[in-house]
């Protein structure tokens, strides 16, 4: 890995995208980490983790871990494992189906039982691309989000409009609630960084490079085996 591979991000927040089955949260993942959409899309049957790299308005540079969860009621597992240390919370419903917006209340609760006090959510109406079927109105999305403090943006995974604002505007919204010590900066870490040759080659790298790159290297480790654990619980499951 390259040093600037590794030192090319400022902060790195855990997102997780919840909600009722079939609102397009796959869809909005897809859209968010790799611009894709997928019509034929089916149910999301274990945890999908993707890493992103994006840059902010505010010229900060964030690595997004997102996480795709299931919504399969008869599959239960340790919500708890998915919640733990996120930074934002994706809460989506289908404008096109009230049901998914009825059942927000449901996906709160959950929220308030297993994520961390502090995290920010961001309520998005997904599919406002079917003009004609929206049965939920921005008005109510928008009245929901501010009685129950959460931020709000309409979405289409389809044509894109809305998914990067919101993975974006959520970013903002946490990064000046982070401690310091969450804070992965360029600054502090450099200050272990000896560049000696100018051309690149024999960097004299601090302790501090190959603890946070080790740190790093765990994180993803621990990601691939949570999401490998997830998927052989979810085939037990289901037999
Ligand atoms: N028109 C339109 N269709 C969408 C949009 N987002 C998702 N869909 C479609 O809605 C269906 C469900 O999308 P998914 O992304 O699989 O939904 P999900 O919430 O991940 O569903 P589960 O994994 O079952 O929980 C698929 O047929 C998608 O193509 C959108 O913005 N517009
Ligand atoms: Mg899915």
């Amino acid at each position: 890995m390259s040093n600037s591979e590794i030192w090319d991000y400022d902060y790195e927040l855990k997102f997780l995208i919840v909600g009722d089955s079939k609102c397009g949260k796959t869809n909005i993942f897809l859209r968010f980490t790799g611009d894709q959409f997928n019509k034929n899309m089916p149910s999301t049957l274990g945890v999908d983790v993707r890493e992103k790299k994006e840059k902010l308005n505010n010229n900060k540079k964030v690595k997004f871990f997102v996480w795709d969860t299931y919504s399969q009621e008869h599959l239960r597992v340790n919500l708890n494992l998915y919640f733990r240390g996120a930074h934002g919370i994706i809460l989506v419903y289908d404008v096109t189906r009230r049901e998914t917006f009825d059942n927000l209340e449901d996906w709160i609760n959950k929220i308030y039982m297993y994520a961390s006090s502090d995290v920010k959510i961001m309520l998005i109406g997904n599919k406002i691309d079917l003009e004609e079927k929206q049965y939920v109105t921005k008005e109510e999305g928008l009245e929901f989000a501010r009685n129950h403090k959460m931020m709000f943006i309409q979405t289409s995974a389809n044509t894109k409009e809305g998914i990067r604002q919101a993975f974006h505007k959520l970013a903002r919204k946490i990064i000046p609630s982070l401690s310091t010590s969450s804070l992965r900066t360029v600054e502090n870490y450099s200050i272990n960084l000896t560049e000696t040759d100018e051309e690149g080659k024999n960097y004299n790298r601090g302790a501090g490079y190959f603890l946070y790159g080790t740190v790093d290297k765990i994180v993803e480790v621990v990601l691939a085996l949570r999401q490998g654990l997830n998927l052989i619980l979810n085939f037990f499951f289901q037999m």
